[in-house]
C-alpha cells in the first residue's frame, strides 16, 4: 500500500482533474505501487475533499458489473464509487459537454433505498426488501484517462469515471416486476445505440447492490436508507457529442430524455 502522503497527492491530482477537466496519464504508470485498495483509499480522500467544499454524498455507483461493460473496458471485476448531489441532473436535461472530456452513456437499473442494509452476505431478496423503489437511469461517464483506457485500481482512484447521472421515467416497486428479464432501449437521435436486458448485470442488478453492500460490510460500514444505487451499465458505453439527444426506454419504467449541447 501507498503511503499516506503519496494518496493525498493522487487524490488532490485527481480532484483538480476532475473540477477542470483534462486528461491524466493512468496512475499505475506514475504510481505503480497503486492497487486497488489504494484506489478506494483515494476514493476516501476525494470524499473528504469533495464534503469539506459542501458537497454531498447521496448514493454509491456499482460498475463494470455486466459483460459488455467488463469486456468493453478490459476488466473483469466490479468497482465501487460514489455519487454526489451535484452530479445528479434531472430527466429532460441539456447536458452541456463543455467541462466533459470524452463523455459516454450508459443504461442502469437505479434503486433507491428504504431500509439501511448490512452484512457480509445479504441476498437479492433482502435486497428488494430494503428497497424503495426501482428506476431508469442514464450514467453520463467521463474517464479522466487518456483515451478511455484504464486498468482497476486508477479507475477506482478516478471514482469509477463518474461525470453526472440522471434518473427518471417511472418508479416501480421492486416486487412489481421481474428484474432479472426487463428490456431497455437506448436511442441517440432517433437510432438505436444499444439493447440489453437487465439480467445482463450480473443475472440481477440487485446482485450488484448485494455485493456492493458485502463490500461496505468489510470496511465496516452499510448501505444507509434513502441511498441512490447506481448497479452498473447493462450495455457497453456509448460516446456523445455535442447535440446528441439520447432516450433510454425501459420495458415496464418509462423513458428517459436528454440532450447534449
Ligand atoms: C468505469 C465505470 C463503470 C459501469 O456502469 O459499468 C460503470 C468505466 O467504464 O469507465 O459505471
Ligand atoms: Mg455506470
Amino acid at each position: 500500500m501507498l503511503d499516506d502522503a503519496t494518496l493525498d497527492r493522487i487524490a488532490a491530482q485527481v480532484a483538480t482533474a476532475q473540477a477542470a477537466p483534462h486528461t491524466m496519464p493512468k496512475l499505475t504508470e506514475d504510481y505503480p505501487g497503486l492497487d486497488v485498495d489504494g484506489g478506494y483509499a483515494v476514493q476516501d480522500r476525494l470524499l473528504a475533499i469533495w464534503e469539506a467544499q459542501g458537497r454531498e454524498l447521496i448514493g454509491l455507483k456499482a460498475g463494470l458489473t455486466s459483460k459488455a461493460k467488463m469486456a468493453q473496458m478490459g476488466v473483469d471485476v466490479p468497482s465501487f464509487g460514489l455519487l454526489m448531489r451535484d452530479t445528479l441532473d434531472p430527466e429532460g436535461s441539456v447536458i452541456p459537454t463543455r467541462g466533459l472530456i470524452h463523455p459516454r452513456v450508459e443504461a442502469e437499473v437505479a434503486f433507491v433505498m428504504k431500509h439501511d442494509l448490512a452484512g457480509p452476505d445479504v441476498s437479492i431478496d433482502e435486497v428488494l426488501d430494503a428497497t424503495d423503489f426501482v428506476q431508469p437511469a442514464i450514467e453520463i461517464l467521463d474517464s479522466r484517462f487518456e483515451k478511455f483506457r484504464f486498468d482497476l485500481a486508477s479507475v477506482i482512484a478516478d471514482n469509477g469515471s463518474s461525470a453526472r447521472f440522471v434518473m427518471g421515467g417511472r418508479p416501480r416497486r421492486p416486487r412489481e416486476m421481474d428484474l432479472r428479464t426487463i428490456g431497455m432501449v437506448m436511442e441517440c437521435n432517433g437510432e438505436i445505440i444499444a439493447m440489453a436486458s437487465s439480467g445482463a448485470v450480473l443475472g440481477h442488478p440487485a446482485r450488484a447492490v448485494a455485493m456492493l453492500v458485502a463490500w461496505l460490510h468489510e470496511r465496516g460500514r452499510a448501505l444507509p436508507a434513502g441511498s441512490i444505487v447506481l448497479s452498473g451499465g447493462a450495455t457497453e458505453a456509448i460516446a456523445v457529442q455535442p447535440g446528441d439527444a439520447v432516450i433510454l426506454r425501459m420495458q415496464d419504467m418509462g423513458e428517459i430524455s436528454i440532450r447534449f449541447s
